[in-house]
């Protein structure tokens, strides 16, 4: 667990195209999040992302699908900064989850130096060993009402170093609408314990991220690279088609 600050603004990379990297570390993005739970991003792609990400200066996160060794073991070697980890309902599933990525005592994650995160070959194991502890970070998502309420619980097994809450899959999970308002007041709870207990806490934010680090998260991811891509091309065509004269349509 390291005592550094959890990067504060991000971006999901959804497009398996490597310069999607660049240009949101150009925009000036804290962390990208390598999605691999949902989208097309490959093993080769995501390793190139993360080795892209060091290069510009922004810090390479990836979404996992699950904790299976195939999962975790890739990203980890190809030397993410951390990994988020979906659907984590109670504290048992966040301690599978330490297990599957943090090397023993705390888990039973495979070591080689042999990958980016060993500096292919030149870390000492004991660094190595340390930094994959220390600090590669472990950000769980809580998205269902179960992992609302077991929120402090969740961010405090050993190992765990941030909750994610996902406001889309929390809303499906449980059936309400996401702009219902008892949803909002479990989650404004949640936020509340969290703030209590001190633990690392982030969600996605939707045009009101001053709004939420009001309220005391202390990272946001702000959209992902297909969105922005859509909306401002959306902006584009339609300000092109207002503008333009009716003559001839
Ligand atoms: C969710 O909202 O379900 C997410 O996983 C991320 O926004
Ligand atoms: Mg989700």
């Amino acid at each position: 667990m390291t005592d550094d600050p959890f990067p504060r603004l991000g971006a999901w990379v959804k497009l398996p195209a490597p310069e999607s990297v660049e240009l949101l570390a150009l925009a000036g993005f804290d962390f990208v999040v390598i999605d691999t739970e949902h989208g097309t991003i490959d093993i080769r792609t995501m390793s190139t992302m993360i080795g892209l990400a060091r290069g510009c200066g922004i810090a390479p996160f990836v979404r996992v699908a699950d904790t299976a060794p195939r999962d975790v073991q890739a990203p980890l070697d190809a030397g993410a900064a951390g990994l988020f980890v979906p659907q984590v309902d109670d504290a048992a599933a966040a301690l599978d989850a330490v297990r599957a990525t943090r090397f023993p005592p705390l888990g039973r994650r495979g070591a080689s130096t042999s990958g980016r995160a060993g500096r292919w070959g030149l870390e000492a194991l004991g660094d190595y060993l340390r930094t994959g502890n220390e600090e590669v970070r472990l950000v769980v998502q809580a998205e269902s009402l179960e992992a609302l309420s077991a929120i402090v619980e969740i961010g405090e097994v050993a190992g765990v170093d941030a909750v994610f809450i996902g406001p889309t899959d929390l809303a499906v999970s449980s059936g309400l609408r996401d702009d219902d308002r008892s949803l909002a007041d479990l989650v404004a709870a949640a936020e509340r314990r969290c703030a209590e207990h001190r633990i690392t806490l982030g969600t996605t934010a939707s045009g009101n991220a001053p709004a939420l680090l009001d309220r005391g998260y202390d990272f946001l991811v702000l959209g992902a690279d297909t969105t922005m891509l859509r909306q401002s091309g959306h902006a584009l065509v339609s300000g092109a088609r207002s503008d333009a004269p009716a003559v001839g349509r």
